[in-house]
């Protein structure tokens, strides 16, 4: 009701008519999956599977979190591989329905899962490695962020934090997980602009630490593994975890604050009707 309210209000068709909104709803569908990897013993390969973008709604966070959460208790893994099942799209970031047009209470529950998912993703004791086969735009790009180790392919794709152009503000947790990886000028200015950056000027700055063909990014991801694996694990992992755990603290300390800022920032109405113009031009982009 309140999302046709607000369509209406903006002159725009609300994405419920179109029915793109019950893509997002469904709690059944299994948007991730987890395999031991075919050729590594103690490697698991995440994959996400949510059609057409994997695009990160509620259910799709949570099935993220849950997921990274059993495998850094189960003693068969020591690494995992977060990919995705349709090559040219790794993930389009977090879910536009779930932010446009929604309550203060559902974006409240939503951004938990988001936070919940990064911080499962950020401190797993795990190897993790992003094998970037495809589009990886804002949340696509935080969870390739938090990984330890990216490789992404040498395709006509792109990467960043494009926050600002979407009409909205990365959090800043969301900001120091790229400060960790590329450092203070580089997250200042593709921040700032919003950049989406090619597989080698990601390479160029340090986003992404190798590009390659498609066919190799399984292949170099394990390389990488096998090294790490070569490491007594426990110190490993617990060096990792002092690395990160200044970055989870400053988010596990104000939860409570980081959702309901968002919540009550998201609802704003020139930010709703900004992020409206971004799912309407997202949606007018194939019949153009
Ligand atoms: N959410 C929901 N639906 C999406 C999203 C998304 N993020 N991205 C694409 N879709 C939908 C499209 O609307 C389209 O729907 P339909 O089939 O009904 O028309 C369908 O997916 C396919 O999209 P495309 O035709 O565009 O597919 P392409 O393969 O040509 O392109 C891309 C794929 C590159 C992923 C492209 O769709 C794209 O650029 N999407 C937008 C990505 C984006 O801007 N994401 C930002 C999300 S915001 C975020 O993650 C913020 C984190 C921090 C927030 C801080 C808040 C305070």
């Amino acid at each position: 009701m309140l999302l046709r309210q607000i369509c209406k209000l903006y002159g725009r068709q609300s994405p419920i008519a179109t029915g793109v909104v019950h893509r997002c709803l469904s709690s059944e569908a299994k948007y991730v999956t987890v395999e031991p990897d075919s050729e590594m013993e103690n490697v698991a390969v995440v994959k996400m599977q949510k059609k057409p973008v994997n695009s990160l709604c509620s259910d799709h966070l949570h099935q993220l979190a849950t997921t990274l959460k059993d495998l850094a208790s189960d003693k068969k893994y020591k690494a995992a591989i977060l990919t995705s099942a349709f090559p040219g799209i790794f993930c389009a970031g977090l879910d536009l329905l779930s932010m446009y047009g929604r309550t203060q209470d559902e974006i409240y529950s939503f951004w938990s899962k988001f936070q919940q998912a990064w911080i499962n993703l950020y401190n797993s004791p795990l190897i993790t490695v992003a094998a970037i086969n495809g589009n990886s735009p804002a949340g696509g790009c935080v969870l390739a962020l938090s990984c330890d180790h990216r490789v992404m392919a040498d395709e006509k794709i792109s990467i960043g934090l494009n926050e600002t152009k979407v009409g909205i503000v990365a959090p800043f947790w969301v900001k120091d997980t790229m400060l960790n990886v590329i450092g203070f000028r580089e997250t200042d200015r593709a921040l700032q602009q919003g950049r989406m950056f090619s597989p080698s000027e990601a390479k160029d700055i340090g986003l992404v630490d190798k590009v390659a063909p498609m066919d190799q990014l399984m292949p170099l991801s394990r390389e990488y593994i096998a090294e790490y694996l070569k490491l007594p694990y426990v110190p490993r992992y617990l060096t990792k975890q002092v690395m990160r755990e200044e970055t989870i603290k400053r988010l596990t300390s104000k939860l409570h604050e980081d959702a309901d800022f968002t919540a009550r920032f998201l609802t704003q109405e020139q930010l709703q009707k900004n992020m409206g113009v971004y799912v309407q031009a997202l949606a007018q982009k194939k019949k153009k």
